[in-house]
Parts: C-alpha cells; structure tokens; sequence
C-alpha cells in the first residue's frame, strides 16, 4: 500500500516537473544570472533581440549542454528535452513590456575599475598608433597587438557580444567598445587596463565617437532612444528617443561619426527619415537649418550650447539603411529595403538625389573607396549574391560587377596597397579570400588558408605592410600576410576572431576601411 502511495506521487512529481511552466523554470534557473526581467544580468540578456544572432549550436543544445569555458551550466539532466524546448521558446517570446532605460538607470550601472590608475605614458615601448585590436569573439576578449611584432600586449575580457568596431579617441589612447547588450566599455590603450562600464542601452547597435572625441552616441534597438555619453567618465549627457516627424517609434540601425560636417548621422531602422545631430557645440541650429520651431522639445537639455546635440531630420522615401559616405560626408548611399537598390542622399541638401540597381542585398556599410582613373570609385560586398558592386561615385552609375566565389561580408584596403580584400563569408567557399587589383578589378590571388574553415575580415598594419586575416573559428587564429607578396608571415591563435582595428587606419579615416 505505502508503495503504491509513494510511486503515485512520484508520478504526480514527474508530471508536475513535465509540465513546469517554462516562466518557473527560467524563475529557478536562469534568472539569477540572466536577469529576472531577461534584460541580463551577469549573463547575457535572453530575449529575441540577443537571441536572434545567435549561430551554430542552437538555443535547445546551450541550454542543455551549457557552454564551455563560461559559467553557463548544462540543464539537459535536470530539465529534460520537452521542458528545455519550451524553455528555449518562452525566451524567443518578446517582453511584454521594455523597461524605462533612460539617464538614471543608465547612471545606476556606471562601473568604475578599481584598479585602473591612468598611465603617464605607454606602458609598452610599441608604437602606439600602430596598435591593432583583435575582438575574440569565441570567449568575449579582445587582444591588444603591438603592430610591428605582432606580440600581445594584452588580452582584457570584453562585455558580452561585443558588435560593430570599436571607436578610438582622435589622440588613439582610449578606446570605446559596445556589446549587443548595450554595454560600452572604456579602455586605455596606453595603461592596457580597463577603466570602466556603463550599460547605454538594453539591445544596442554600434556606436560612434564624436571629432572632438568628448562624446559617444549608441545607437539602440531597445529602447528606441539615442544615447549620448560623455566620453571623459562615461556619464549620461542625453537621451534622445528616436520619434519620426509624423510620431512614430523608431529604433536606430546605426550611428556614424561624420567628421567633415562634425555631426553624427543615424540610420532609422523604421521610418523614413535620417537624423542628423550636431556635435560642435558653436553650431548655429537656426542658421544651419538643424532643427524647425516645432522641434524645439527635443533639444531642451542640451548642456553647454544651443547648438549641441540639435538634430536635423531629412526625410526619405523609404527606411534606408547600412551606410556608405562619400570622403568627404556630402553623399551617402543607403540600402532599399528591398535588398535591390543603393539610395544616394545628398546629405548638404538634404535630399535623394540618385538610385542604383544593386540587388542581392549589398552590405553598404563595409564599402570602402578609391581612385580609379581620376575617379572616386566605391567598391561593395552582396549579403546574399557572390558579386562585387563597383560604384563611380561622380555619376553613380555601376561601373563593374565582380564574380567571387560567395556572398562576402567585409572589404578591406589601405592607400598604399594596389589590392583590395574580399572574404566569401557565406556558402561553401567561406574559406576563401580573393584578393583585387585596384585598377584592373581582376581577382589577382584567392587565398584559401585553413580549408574548410571561414576566413574573413581583414585590417592593414598602419603603413600597409601587412593584412591580418581572420579565421573565424573558436580553435582559430589571425594570420599575417605579406600584403605585397601576399605570403603568409606569421599565425597568431585567437578564439573566433572577428573584427580588427588598427588605432592609425581608425583615427585618420584611411580610404582602405569602412568608416
Ligand atoms: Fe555587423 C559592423 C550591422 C551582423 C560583425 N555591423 C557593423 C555595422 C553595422 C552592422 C551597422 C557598422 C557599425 C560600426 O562598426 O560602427 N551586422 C549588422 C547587421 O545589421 C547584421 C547583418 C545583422 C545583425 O543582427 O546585426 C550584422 N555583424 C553581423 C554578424 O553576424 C557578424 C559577422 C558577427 C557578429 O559579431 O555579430 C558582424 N559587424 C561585424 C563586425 C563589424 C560590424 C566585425 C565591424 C567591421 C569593421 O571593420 O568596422
């Protein structure tokens, strides 16, 4: 009888435990790290924002095999398939509701590192404009690389999914670095240690540092808001929610520094319009048209000057997105929607003025440019079609189409290279890097490394000498190559490298990258 008593409950616990809701069991498992409100907390947010990058092993095996070399346990023993799955679903769900993430709650999660004195001078005898940061995506690091040896001055823990380049101040010692999550972390080159955190946003894009280099702007998904950071400690200057002429939310694609016009430009993701905010804070919002009578709300907290921070809109026919800029930040081309087209904006008027056919989804944004027979020539990468776009960018018409081996992601040059490099990031060649002549657009070399594995981004030693190559594996590495020989130098071991970012090619604008 006592028998049969206890193995009914245990069937009564074991179907409880089937059938635990998947809020409970995130309550019980998750939360602590990850946040109650799944926003993050020690560990990444887990929401369809943060999720929805997430590649190879998919969300059902993490959460059942956790993740090696990180503090994420394995619940596959505890949970079972059936509850893991609604688990991984409840997370792919959106938050009923995005929490207030303005001025004080971004000034609660200021961190200062207790152990950072600022150095008086590099604490290394490299050349410090010929620093190249590595981002090791494969455990959240990033190294710092002395230029000319190719040693590693040091490797600090980054926050959790670091997207977009790193921004450095104009002067090269400081770097700014954002996370998928929002977080932007300050480091000083010269002292090689961190100086703090703050978390600007909850879902965040890139960000871009203004020419002065006194203010960080973050571009967020979550909430829709412009975050503007003073670069000298991190504090809340503004908050800028993104609202269309005609009042509708909109979350911000992309921020960029437009030196020449000492203004940031936005991309809006959802409206058809695009921002630009003044940093020179002499600016005369009146006199240089950035802002209408109507729009006065806006710039109400501006601190120091009236024309900080004042915001000109220019509206467009359509969302445009992933930018292009022209050297001289008068034009910029932005993707159509519908992944055929490249729309050129004259941002001094403030207006379309031409439209390109580019279909297959081109990646504007890692454009770069060069001159090519007297002409300003552009070249972009296809996200979805093995091709090379070539742009002349004084009439804007297609002067070539280049066939590669796969849709690429990333170009790179430098000025004193006659090649550019373009990776085949998707498909079965992703191990392949063709590399370009500048002048007769024929494909020179195509260089195949590691086969089988993806080999993508590359980013010139300050004077061009050499190209660091990507293999973009968590067992991976960065190879130097020759750039003239094309020969490979050195193979240094890296955790999924990703971007590279030389601190002179950065602070000057070098044609070879995308800005
Ligand atoms: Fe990026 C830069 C947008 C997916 C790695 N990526 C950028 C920038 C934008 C952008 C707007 C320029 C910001 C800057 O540097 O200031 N990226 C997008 C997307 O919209 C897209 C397609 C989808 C998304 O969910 O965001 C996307 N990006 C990826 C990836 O999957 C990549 C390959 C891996 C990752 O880290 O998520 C990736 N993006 C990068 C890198 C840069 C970047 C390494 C900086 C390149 C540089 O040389 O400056």
């Amino acid at each position: 009888m006592i028998r049969r008593m206890i193995s009914a409950s245990s069937l009564v616990l074991l179907a409880s435990l089937a059938s635990a809701e998947p809020a409970q069991d995130y309550a019980d498992n998750c939360a602590s790290c990850h946040g109650d409100t799944r926003l993050g907390g020690t560990g990444p947010a887990l929401i369809p924002e943060t999720l929805g990058r997430m590649r190879g092993p998919n969300l059902e095996s993490v959460i059942a095999q956790g993740r090696a070399a990180t503090q994420m346990p394995a619940f596959g023993e505890d949970l079972g398939a059936d509850r893991i799955a609604a688990l991984a679903e409840y997370l792919q769900t959106p938050l009923d509701s995005v929490p207030d993430w303005g001025p004080e709650q971004i000034a609660e999660t200021l961190w200062f590192d207790p152990d950072y004195s600022a150095a008086q001078a590099p604490a290394f005898d490299a050349d410090p404009m010929n620093i190249t940061l590595v981002v090791e995506t494969g455990d959240h690091h990033v190294s710092v690389l002395d230029g000319d040896t190719f040693e590693v001055l040091d490797r600090f823990e980054t926050p959790f999914a670091v997207h977009g380049g790193p921004k450095f101040s104009p002067d090269g010692r400081y770097v700014f670095i954002m996370s998928r999550d929002g977080w932007v972390q300050k480091y000083d080159i010269w002292s090689l240690h961190q100086v703090g955190r703050v978390r600007a946003g909850l879902n965040s894009r890139n960000i871009a540092i203004s020419k002065d280099g006194l203010h960080l702007a973050v571009a967020n998904y979550l909430p829709m808001t412009l975050t503007l950071l003073s670069t000298a400690d991190l504090s809340v200057e503004k908050v800028m929610p993104v609202i269309s002429k005609s009042g509708v939310k909109s979350r911000v694609s992309a921020v960029y520094q437009a030196p020449q016009r000492d203004s940031f430009i936005l991309a809006l993701k959802d409206q058809p319009e695009i921002w630009e905010v003044a940093t020179d804070p002499d600016a005369d919002p009146v006199y240089e048209g950035f802002i209408h009578s109507q729009e006065k709300d806006m710039i109400e907290a501006i601190p120091s000057s009236e024309g900080l921070f004042a915001r000109r809109r220019i509206e467009t026919a359509e969302p445009l997105d992933d930018f292009f800029f022209t050297d001289d930040y008068r034009h910029l081309i932005g993707a159509a929607r519908d992944g055929a087209r490249g729309v050129v904006v004259n941002l001094n008027v403030g207006r379309e003025i031409a439209e390109l056919p580019l279909p297959g989804m081109p990646h504007l944004g890692s454009g770069i440019s060069w001159e090519l027979d007297g002409r300003r020539v552009m070249a972009t990468p296809h996200l979805k079609e093995g091709k090379l776009s070539i742009i002349d960018t004084t009439d804007w018409t297609v002067l070539k189409t280049i066939e590669t081996e796969g849709p690429g992601f990333f170009l790179r040059s430098h000025e004193d290279s006659p090649y550019f490099w373009a990776d085949v990031f998707f498909g079965p060649n992703k191990d392949a890097m063709h590399v370009i002549d500048k002048q007769s657009l024929e494909i020179v070399r195509t260089l195949r490394p590691e086969p089988g594995a993806t080999v993508a981004h590359v980013e010139f030693t300050r004077d061009g000498r050499y190209a660091l190559v990507s293999v973009w594996e968590d067992d991976g590495a960065v190879i130097v190559y020759d750039a003239a020989t094309l020969e490979e130098v050195r193979r240094l071991p890296m955790r999924k490298p990703s971007g590279k970012y030389n601190v002179w090619n950065k602070i000057t604008f070098s044609e070879g990258t995308s800005h």
